[in-house]
């Protein structure tokens, strides 16, 4: 994972960490230090809320007299962010991964990537191309299908998805699979389209599959900061969701939306992912990824 990390995280060093560890190295901290590092976290897409939060803990222990120099600071922030990430878990075994998200946000390429993982893992795994709102949707999911060596059931331009997954649900009783992946379309005509859609899918996989784990996946781009937080927060408020795959985290330059997300929203971060390599993708590890972003 730690490579990985590097890698996704490599533009936030410049932004974040680095200005992170310009306070860590001062010789005391007081108020203004900590204003300081509000204006980081915020700018960091940590979200004012939780940005807040953060700031709020720290003046106690700064009052307290337990933070006193930068190393202190460093310690104490890793704390809290630990702290805001282990109150939301996230535990990757199921036997249907159902992928969400709006149009362009990475499902399709995240569910290519998902296929290897577990594949890697000694899963026998079926895909099913359940966006049939573009015929571009099917023939991208099959290019994946074919390059990390997955089966795959798809269905025709316009076809109802749910007939699309009924066979799914079919192939995999019928094949003896261990994973099913879903890719579903992230655009339809209107939002609530799209709810309607999803909700309709989870109906037949909990009557098909019902007695197996389903794990409902958002997928996020993490470029969009706040908005990738709304984003969330509406499909949450709409569906149920199991986890978030933040994507396309090289190109953030920040990293605090996965403590926004966690601490408002109580969704776990489940996956991060980034670039078009099948291997560019891994479970979100908190401890590891605090270590990365702190320096
Ligand atoms: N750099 C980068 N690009 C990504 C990543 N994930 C997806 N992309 C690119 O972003 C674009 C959209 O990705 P898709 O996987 O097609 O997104 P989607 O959610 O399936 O989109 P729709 O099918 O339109 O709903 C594609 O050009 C992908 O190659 C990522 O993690 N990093
Ligand atoms: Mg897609």
């Amino acid at each position: 994972m730690f490579s990985f990390l590097k890698k996704a995280l490599a533009t936030i060093y410049t932004r974040v960490t680095s200005k992170l560890r310009n306070l860590f190295g001062q010789n005391t901290v007081d108020e203004a230090t900590l204003k300081e590092l509000e204006t980081i976290l915020i700018g960091a897409d940590t979200g004012i809320h939780t940005s807040r939060t953060i700031i709020e803990n720290l003046k106690k222990e700064l009052l307290s007299g337990t933070l006193t120099k930068g190393s202190d600071l460093e310690k104490a922030l890793g704390d809290q962010l630990k702290g805001l990430l282990q109150k939301s878990p996230f535990n990757p075994e199921a036997e249907i991964y159902l992928l969400v998200g709006i149009n362009g946000s990475g499902k399709t390429t995240f569910a290519g990537k998902l296929a290897l993982w577990l594949s890697n893992r000694g899963k026998k795994v079926l895909l099913v191309a359940a966006d049939t709102f573009r015929a571009a949707a099917t023939e991208q999911l099959s290019s994946w299908a074919k390059t990390v060596k997955v089966p795959i059931v798809t269905g025709k331009e316009d076809q109802d998805p749910a007939s699309v997954i009924f066979q799914g649900c079919d192939q995999f009783k019928a094949g003896s699979f261990e994973a099913l992946i879903i890719d579903t379309a992230g655009r339809l005509q209107t939002k609530t389209n799209l709810m309607k859609e999803l909700e309709k899918i989870r109906k037949i996989l909990n009557k098909q599959l019902g007695e197996r784990k389903i794990l409902t996946l958002l997928t996020i781009d993490a470029m969009l900061g706040q908005n990738s937080f709304d984003q969330a927060k509406i499909f949450h408020e709409s569906t149920h969701v199991d986890g978030i795959v933040l994507t396309k985290m090289d190109g953030t330059g920040k990293g605090g939306i996965v403590f926004s997300i966690t601490h408002e929203l109580k969704i776990p971060i489940a996956f991060i992912s980034f670039g078009e390599s099948p291997h560019h993708m891994d479970l979100f590890n908190a401890d590891d990824y605090i270590k990365e972003l702190l320096g």
